[in-house]
């Protein structure tokens, strides 16, 4: 539970774009929030960067269990001041990745953000941010509805 601290900083990010309940929604607990959604998060982890100050990596599956289309729109790390969503592409001969749009997940499909491919790209970590800890991610779909996971971190060098 080391990233209580940062709980203030969390919901401000959350709050934006009609997220109006998110003071009282980061007191339900995540299987709630999940349930809202239909989306579950399996798998999580947070790779920190081989060198200090530059933005970490996060890895996961993420399964709509609902009966709709769900679209996420943004994510969100605790103990990091900014996270997008990136996808890697090639451009011109070379891998790159940037900033995506919002992801549909069809009804009953998993998706994965994995190593080389989606990835959300969590930036300005906190130091408490440390290998074999844990954080949180949130994840906002289109409506406002949020589902909140644990996210293990982990090293640079250690298996992905
Ligand atoms: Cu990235």
């Amino acid at each position: 539970m080391n990233f209580k601290p940062f709980a203030a900083a969390f919901l401000v990010i959350t709050s934006f774009g009609a997220v109006a309940c998110s003071d009282g929604g980061a007191e339900n607990d995540a299987a709630a929030e999940a349930n809202s959604t239909g989306l579950e998060v399996a798998n999580a982890r947070l790779v920190l960067p081989a060198v200090s100050g530059n933005p970490a990596a996060v890895y996961f599956d993420l399964g709509n269990k609902g009966d709709r289309n769900v679209a996420v729109r943004s994510a969100s790390i605790e103990g990091a001041s900014n996270a997008q969503m990136h996808d890697t592409m090639e451009w011109s001969g070379e891998m790159t990745m940037g900033e995506m749009g919002p992801l549909t997940i069809e009804a009953g499909d998993t998706v994965s953000f994995e190593p080389g491919g989606m990835h959300v790209m969590a930036f300005d970590l906190d130091p408490s941010l440390e290998a074999g800890g844990t954080t949180a991610m949130t994840l906002t779909v289109a409506g406002g509805k949020t589902v909140t996971a644990d996210v293990a971190i982990v090293a640079a060098g250690d298996d992905r």
